[in-house]
């Protein structure tokens, strides 16, 4: 297999057994899901201005999983797929400032039912790419029918303005099959550089109103 064949597929048997194990996965994600929507409703009552602006959730289609194995030069199995990749169900937090990412993440981290398995801040140490995103990937059990079975569930938290540059970096990254030309990737980064000194302003802003507010 070419790893960066743009179409690689599951043989039709593996991904039919795949598409069974990916039901795990959506039940997990549902526990998260029911998390952070509690967490947005706690946010909406009891405070003045919600951090959270967005909460998205996916599991990854088969065919981005095949992709994203062959990217890394894996084999396209069930077995390789559960061994080795952390984010086929996801979640995506986005907050108003950087400074609500590390309040959320403490929230999520404090909550009951799922343990915290990986831990990765890309906003304190950005990407090579310029991507900027708090990763946490939790391991859940999501009880009933899968009471005996756990998975991982990754959980982006970021800003707005990261979102908007990961949103088109992926996009164009995805139309490179994972390998962009240096010049685009220089002018991504460059990109990445001049949105983060626009989030920072932009807190700046914020925290002067909230201080002639006060
Ligand atoms: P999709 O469609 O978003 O699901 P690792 O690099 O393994 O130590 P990491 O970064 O947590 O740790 O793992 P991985 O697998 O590289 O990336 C997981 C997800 O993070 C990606 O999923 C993206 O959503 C996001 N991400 C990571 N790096 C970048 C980046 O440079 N640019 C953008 N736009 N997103 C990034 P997928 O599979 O790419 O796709």
């Amino acid at each position: 297999m070419n790893p960066h064949d743009a179409h690689p597929r599951f043989e039709p048997e593996e991904a039919a057994r795949l598409r069974q194990n990916l039901v795990l996965y959506s039940c997990a994600l549902t526990v998260i899901e029911t998390q952070l929507s509690n967490l947005n409703r706690y946010y909406s009552a009891l405070s003045e201005s919600n951090p959270i602006e967005l909460i998205k959730t996916r599991v990854k289609s088969v065919d981005s999983i095949a992709q994203k194995l062959s990217l890394r030069g894996l084999p396209l199995t069930v077995g390789s797929t559960i061994e080795n990749l952390s984010d086929i169900a996801g979640a995506r937090v986005i907050c108003s400032y950087s400074e609500n990412v590390n309040e959320i993440a403490s929230l999520i981290k404090a909550e009951s039912g799922h343990e915290v398995i990986a831990e990765k801040d890309y906003i304190i140490s950005p990407k090579p790419s310029g991507y900027r995103s708090y990763h946490l990937v939790v391991r859940v059990t999501p009880g009933g029918l899968f009471s005996d079975q756990s998975c991982p569930v990754e959980i982006q938290i970021r800003t707005a303005a990261m979102d908007f540059w990961a949103t088109l970096e992926h996009k164009v990254r995805y139309k490179y099959s994972g390998e962009i030309p240096e010049h685009l990737s220089q002018e991504l980064q460059a990109c990445a550089e001049k949105i983060h000194e626009l989030d920072e302003r932009m807190y700046l802003i914020h925290e002067l109103v909230e201080l002639i507010n006060q």
